[in-house]
């Protein structure tokens, strides 16, 4: 098995386009297990539970998630349609990071971070990660997010189960570049 190959079809099925397989997801981005299996079975190479199992278990970025009785499964984070998570709003750390590319510096510092397609901002605790992520798309450049400035004004943090902070928008006033490690 191609465990990146079987993440990345997981992520756009759980993330973005269940109906490609015929599934739909609950609100909160459920799908049954035995469903999605069944579904992934019919429209391309089929996978076992026990693959799903170490996928899930070994994902470099803990992407999916099981319920607590393993009858269900969904992606923690990064659909780019409706979905209600239901993580608990959480005290942020006082910053966070944001990785993106020069490209995008001046509409976010006129506009703020949006979610685009997605639904929230993804925010980082760590300035390592938010590099990483910039880094897909070239040169990476790390913005400082006062997310304690941003608390204290009301805004809902919450933190996915695979420590991803999910922020509706960042306005650009509580955006600063950060420099250096
Ligand atoms: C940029 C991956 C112009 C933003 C990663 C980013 C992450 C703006 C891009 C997760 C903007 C959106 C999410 C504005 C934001 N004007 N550009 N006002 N506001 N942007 O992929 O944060 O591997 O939707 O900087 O590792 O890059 O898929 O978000 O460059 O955790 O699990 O618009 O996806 O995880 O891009 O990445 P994305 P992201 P996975």
């Amino acid at each position: 098995m191609d465990v990146v190959r079987v993440s990345k079809r997981l992520s756009y099925v759980l993330r973005h386009q269940p109906a490609s397989i015929g599934l739909t997801l609950d609100d909160a981005g459920w799908v049954d297990v035995e469903t999605l299996l069944s579904a992934l079975a019919a429209h391309g190479p089929g996978l076992s539970r026990a693959e799903l199992e170490h996928v899930v278990a070994t994902n470099d970025k803990r992407r999916f998630a099981f319920d607590e009785t393993g009858a269900r499964i969904r992606a923690t984070q990064g659909h780019s349609r409706p979905v209600e998570l239901g993580y608990q709003p959480q005290t942020p750390p006082d910053e966070l990071f944001h990785g993106t590319v020069e490209r995008f510096v001046p509409s976010i510092l006129a506009d703020g971070l949006r979610a685009g397609r997605r639904h929230a901002v993804h925010l980082s605790s760590d300035v390592a990660t938010a590099r990483a992520v910039g880094g897909r798309r070239g040169s990476p450049v790390v913005l400082r997010v006062d997310a304690a400035a941003m608390a204290a004004q009301g805004f809902s943090f919450t933190c996915a189960t695979n420590g991803v902070w999910l922020v509706d928008a960042v306005p650009p006033e509580y955006l600063t570049f950060h420099d250096g490690e």
